[in-house]
């Protein structure tokens, strides 16, 4: 193994750490003040205050961080965006830049012994660098040179297969509809991108039960519900303006249930620091029933309720069911009643890890209440049973009638800024036959039909010497992606390795033979492509499409757009394009025009997007409408099963710390949870750690050993929390290396990366 590929996973000193209580209040002046610290360590005051104002306001920037809507009507003219945005912002919009003497003076080996943190803190990339085989230093490279070599390797390759085109969920609308058009011209669907780890099992359970992949709520349905469930998401952190929108729900009478493993501060109670009322430290608690589950226990805990709920419907016709909008709308209602009716109710308790008096309690509310949205994100979507989970969650919200109607209805909460965005515009390694028949008929030329590599397929792929250009638009594939090792392996045996990048990772230093990092214009840079100010788009977590129009100096005149770098990777491969490549380069309206004729729900796109606010695209579950094999929502039937975790073993959820966006730390800090200058740790039940004979701070060595081969990360300390027994969290990425390549979802192929079977052995002192 080289040492390089060990260097992934090389653990940082344990030094300085600081536990204190979990906070019992989130956001408040506390979260104001981590963000103007975190702004100033990065930029000067003007460029930093440049940015702000414009977050999210209509026509301003739209944030890099995660998929949360903005309100349609009132926006605060001097806050619209949380301590997360503000921290997104600093790390994207800082002023330290890396020149071509930064890569001449470091190593790529010595760079790739720094942890992500390290990494990521040292600046955006000034210019394209291009690693030659044999070579520990990037050097300059000319954009047309380094476009050739890729389209001279590209046009090498025996099959098109052989180059895989991941993207990350940050890349606009224009620039992301742009290259699922390239990479199907040059002849593949390997585009494998950050959904596959991410929401991909929701879409394919909401996709199959309800015909559409996507949530059905808007942010005014908050405003109307009657009960909120957030399940297996830690809103507090990453959806922080989420917060406020529960806040309104709950002075408008809902009930919140959370659903979590851990108690998350921002599920319990919220102090909101666009109010003045915050600085007088006034909070309002958020939730009135938290279900501290099992890790993955959610699919038993569901049955349960369902369970529960027949009873008592059971009692009087109608009195729980929805049976109008059962009998008009849904299919398989007698089937899967059929099921529940055979399930054991002790065994779903035991499972879920919840008595049965809460879960009574709990039944009582759902039994009276007709407006119900649930909430969800990685906590369900990353196990095994991902996909049956959510169809539960589905089955749920059928017997309720809590669909298609106001104050109701599902709400997968999406990642990335614009990663629900980069599926409507083809980024998907499984096509729609509808999508292809478009891009012919829009475009002439026939795309390939068949499925392409998802996220483990193309790792695998590579592993196995079947793919040989790895091309990434945006992301940190090696430090999101599952079993790092493994990964590193894969991404070593390229020829080519290509990253579309803002700032410095450590994609860019465990690479193929030869090594490309080209630099472009991030959300918050001023783009003039074509001697025009251009703007971009995206779509956010419910389906609206907006603006985005960078103000800022970008830091280096060498940088190019996402858009422009694809119009000039196809014109330096494709020899024959009749694709418009070059007035494209010119004006992105020309882009969205093209958008338009392709994809459904774009009509006068580039008139509807000026508007202020934007548009919603169309929904069928929001419009009661069930575009599915049935014709109608379809209610599903799933058998529990458990994950197998031996005496000595435990279950790990592998979650984001308060200061980090997936792989792009901030920070070491974990404020909310109380953990302070160290992320090498495993949060754990006390009677468990007593069982280990542990201590707080014990230092442990974590291993798996699935598929016959052992997995290690090492240098962890241990830290008492409150935490079900059996259960155990680290962070993301730091044990990814222990996520083994074959453990995925069933159906969505998503890494499970909330459920590794792990042991934790004391160090030798
Ligand atoms: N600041 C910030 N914002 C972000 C991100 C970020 O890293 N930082 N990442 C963005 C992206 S790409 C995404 S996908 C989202 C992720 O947003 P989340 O899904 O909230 O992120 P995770 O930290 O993975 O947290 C999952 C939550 O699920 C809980 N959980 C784990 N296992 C289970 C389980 O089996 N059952 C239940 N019920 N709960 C479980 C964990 O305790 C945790 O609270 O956030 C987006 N926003
Ligand atoms: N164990 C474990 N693994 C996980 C997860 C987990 O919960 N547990 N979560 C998974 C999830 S939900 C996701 S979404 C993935 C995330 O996987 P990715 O999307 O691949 O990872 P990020 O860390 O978001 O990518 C950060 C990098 O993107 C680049 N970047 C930032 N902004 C831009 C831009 O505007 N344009 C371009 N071209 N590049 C930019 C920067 O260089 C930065 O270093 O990780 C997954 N991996
Ligand atoms: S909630 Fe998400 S989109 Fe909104 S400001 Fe915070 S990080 Fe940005
Ligand atoms: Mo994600």
């Amino acid at each position: 193994m080289s040492k390089k590929k060990l260097k992934a996973e090389t653990p940082e000193e344990l030094t300085g750490i600081k536990i204190g209580k979990p906070k019992s209040v989130a956001a408040g002046i506390p979260a104001v003040v981590s963000s103007v610290k975190h702004v100033l360590a990065e930029m000067p005051i003007a460029r930093g205050m440049q940015s702000l104002l414009q977050l999210n306001q209509k026509g301003g920037i739209d944030c890099p961080g995660c998929a949360w809507p903005d309100p349609d009507d009132d926006r605060s003219r001097i806050g619209e965006y949380c301590e997360n945005g503000a921290k997104a912002i600093a790390e994207e919009a800082t002023s330290k830049r890396l020149t071509a003497e930064f890569f001449a003076k470091n190593k790529v080996s010595e760079l790739a012994e720094g942890s992500d943190y390290t990494i990521g803190k040292k600046g955006r990339i000034a210019q394209p660098m291009y690693l030659k085989e044999g070579s520990d230093n990037y050097k300059e490279i000319e954009w047309d040179a380094a476009f050739a070599l890729i389209g001279k390797h590209l046009n090498q390759l025996s099959d098109p297969n052989e180059a895989i085109f991941y993207t990350s969920g940050r890349t606009s609308n224009e620039a992301a509809f742009l290259y699922q058009l390239f990479v199907r011209a040059y002849g593949t669907n390997n585009l494998p991108d950050c959904s596959n780890m991410c929401h991909e099992s929701s879409g394919r359970a909401l996709g199959e039960t309800l015909g559409i992949g996507k949530g059905s709520v808007k942010l005014e349905d908050f405003y109307e519900s009657e009960v909120i469930i957030i399940m297996g998401q830690n809103p507090g952190t990453n959806h922080p303006r989420m917060l406020s929108a529960l806040q309104k729900a709950k002075e408008n009478g809902a009930k919140i249930i959370s659903v979590n493993p851990i108690v998350e501060t921002g599920l319990v109670s919220f102090s909101n620091p666009q109010k003045l009322s915050s600085a007088l430290g006034k909070k309002v608690a958020l939730t009135d029933t938290y279900l501290q589950v099992k890790i993955n226990g959610d699919m038993a805990l569901l049955q349960a309720l369902v369970k529960l709920l027949l009873e008592k419907e059971q009692q009087q016709a109608g009195s729980v069911f929805d049976l109008d909008f059962i009998a008009d709308k849904t299919n398989g209602y007698e089937a899967y009643l059929e099921h529940i009716e055979s399930l054991d109710l002790g065994e779903l308790v035991e499972h879920s890890g919840i008595d049965l008096e809460t879960l009574n309690g709990v039944a009582e509310l759902l039994a009276k209440k007709k407006k119900i949205i649930i909430c969800w994100a990685m906590g369900l979507t990353q196990h095994k049973n991902s996909v049956n989970t959510i169809k539960e969650v589905v089955n749920l919200l059928l017997l309720k009638g809590s669909i298609g109607k106001p104050g109701a209805g599902t709400c997968p909460v999406r990642g990335h800024s614009n990663v629900q965005g980069d599926r409507t515009m083809g980024i998907h390694e499984r096509p729609p036959a509808k999508l292809l028949d478009s891009i012919e008929k829009v475009f002439g030329f026939e795309p390939p039909r068949a499925h392409g590599y998802d996220v483990v397929e193309a790792i695998e792929a590579m592993h196995a010497g079947k793919a040989k250009v790895f091309f990434g638009m945006g992301g940190n594939f090696i430090s999101a992606t599952p079993d790092t090792l493994y990964t590193a392996e894969a991404l070593e045996k390229c020829d080519l390795t290509v990253h579309v990048s803002t700032k410095l990772n450590r994609s860019h230093l465990v690479h193929g033979k030869e090594a490309l990092i080209l630099p472009c214009l991030a959300r918050t840079d001023k783009d003039e492509t074509g001697g025009e100010r251009q703007f971009v788009t995206v779509e956010n977590s419910m389906g609206v499409v907006h603006s985005s129009r960078g103000s800022l100096k970008p830091v280096s005149d060498k940088l190019l757009s996402e858009p422009a770098i694809v119009c000039r990777l196809a014109q330096a491969t494709l020899s024959d394009s009749s694709i418009l490549w070059e007035a494209y380069l010119g004006n992105y309206d020309k882009i969205r025009a093209d958008i338009e004729k392709t994809i459904t729900g774009f009509d006068n796109y580039n008139e509807r997007v000026r508007i202020p606010g934007g548009f919603y695209l169309p929904n069928c579950a929001r419009d009661n409408e069930y575009k599915t094999s049935a014709g109608k929502a379809i209610f599903t039937v799933s058998e529990f099963t458990a994950v197998e975790v031996g005496q000595d073993e435990y279950l790990m959820m592998t979650i984001r710390s308060h200061d980090q966006f997936n792989t792009t730390i901030y920070g070491l800090d974990d404020r909310y949870r109380g953990i302070y200058n160290e992320r090498r740790v495993v949060l754990m039940n006390k009677e468990d750690m007593a069982r280990e004979g542990f201590q707080t701070k014990t230092k442990v060595d974590l291993y798996n050993y699935s598929n016959d081969k052992e997995r290690v990360a090492r240098n962890f300390l241990i830290i008492p929390y409150n935490i079900p027994k059996g259960c155990v969290a680290t962070y993301f990425p730091e044990a990814n290396v222990l996520v083994p390549i074959k453990s995925t979802a069933d159906k969505s192929n998503t890494p499970t990366s909330k459920s590794v079977v792990i042991k934790i052995l004391k160090q030798n002192v």
